[in-house]
């Protein structure tokens, strides 16, 4: 175990024996935070989860939880009195501002996507200090890691890999790369002046595309045209989609994002090569989004009016992404084309969410 202690004293540490294990859930009340932890109880009715969240939570969630906190993730008063009652084996650090929300307040969205990633990062670290186990913890990451420079950069690079251009043209970009770093070097580097192993926790994170939900809609995203138009197709509403309709970029189900997380989780340690990996499932353009949500709704009108800060971000980013590492290291595959994510899962979730019959 490293000696090179970066958590302050936790003063109100109840006996180690006292400490109930638990998984920690930031952002427990968004759309990510939601899926999982339905995930989480589903397939151990017995697991202990600790939701965190801005906003209170609601009932769903409050149901499937041992304990639910309202917080901030930059508040290290709160996460310390947490770790002194709970023995975190798992932390899944989802709470983020979005990338749309980042660019309109980016030194706010450096406190919380950067300082509340290493807040997380030093609770498991102070787990691992007194209890000599090793956490893990699991970062949601994103394609805003990628900068391409041009459109016509966009159009050159095609599908990308992991190690290909890393160099965010957002804040939240910035953010989400140099937290992947600091877990990055937590997992590999953290005491190497005292220990031949160092490594202080084990970080695994993915980097998600736009991720699509039959049940609820993203705020502050940038890939949110792709559920927005969806769902107001499903409440027969008309879309101005805030993109040019040639705007191409790699998209999933939220099913499927929650199942890449549980998977990537489960994974052995000693199978995994990399601490950040490429996922996705279908890449249209919005066009070809509108145009195969238009064949379930063929009322829908969609009118393509970009607004020029949120189309800059998407010609930024990739219009696909590589996941052969993810595939190859711990068995990840994609369940949907974007036909089947429509057919079999978001327009019957939609029919049950907005009780269309
Ligand atoms: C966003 O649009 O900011 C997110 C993302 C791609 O991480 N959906």
């Amino acid at each position: 175990m490293s000696s090179a202690h970066v958590s302050n004293a936790v003063s109100n540490d109840q006996p180690l024996a006292d400490r109930r294990t638990a998984v920690l859930v930031t952002g427990a009340g968004g759309e990510m935070g939601h899926g999982l932890i339905h995930a989480l109880a589903a397939r151990d009715p017995e697991c202990a989860i600790v939701g965190l969240d801005l906003r209170p939570a609601d009932d769903s969630i409050g149901a499937l939880c041992a304990e639910t906190l309202t917080g901030d993730v930059r508040d290290t008063h709160l996460l310390e009195h947490l770790a002194g009652r709970y023995r975190f084996g798992h932390v899944f650090h989802l709470a983020a501002m979005l990338s749309s929300s980042a660019e309109r307040a980016p030194l706010l969205a450096y406190d919380v996507n950067v300082g509340g990633t290493m807040n997380l990062l030093r609770l498991a670290i102070a787990e691992r200090e007194r209890t000599g186990r090793m956490p893990m913890v699991v970062l949601p990451s994103t394609i805003a890691v990628y900068g391409l420079s041009s459109l016509a950069a966009k159009a050159v690079a095609g599908t990308i890999t992991e190690d290909e251009f890393l160099e965010p043209r957002t804040m939240y970009g910035c953010n989400k790369l140099a937290s992947e770093h600091l877990g990055r070097y937590f997992n590999d580097h953290h005491g190497q002046f005292e220990s031949d192993t160092p490594g202080s926790l084990d970080f695994r994170s993915i980097r998600f595309p736009g991720i699509i939900s039959a049940e609820t809609l993203p705020t502050g995203g940038t890939t949110d045209y792709g559920p927005e138009m969806l769902h107001a197709a499903a409440q027969g509403h008309d879309y101005t989609c805030f993109v040019r309709a040639d705007s191409q970029l790699p998209f999933m189900t939220m099913p499927e994002a929650i199942r890449a997380i549980l998977e990537l989780t489960d994974a052995p340690r000693s199978s995994l090569t990399r601490s950040a990996y490429n996922v996705r499932s279908f890449a249209p353009t919005a066009e070809e989004l509108a145009d195969a949500i238009r064949a379930r709704y063929p009322d829908l009108k969609v009118v393509f009016d970009p607004t020029p800060g949120r189309q800059l971000i998407v010609d930024g980013w990739p219009a696909d992404v590589d996941d052969a590492v993810a595939r190859a290291d711990w068995g990840w595959s994609p369940t949907h084309t974007l036909d089947s994510a429509l057919d079999d899962y978001l327009i019957p979730g939609l029919k049950a969410h907005y009780g269309i019959v």
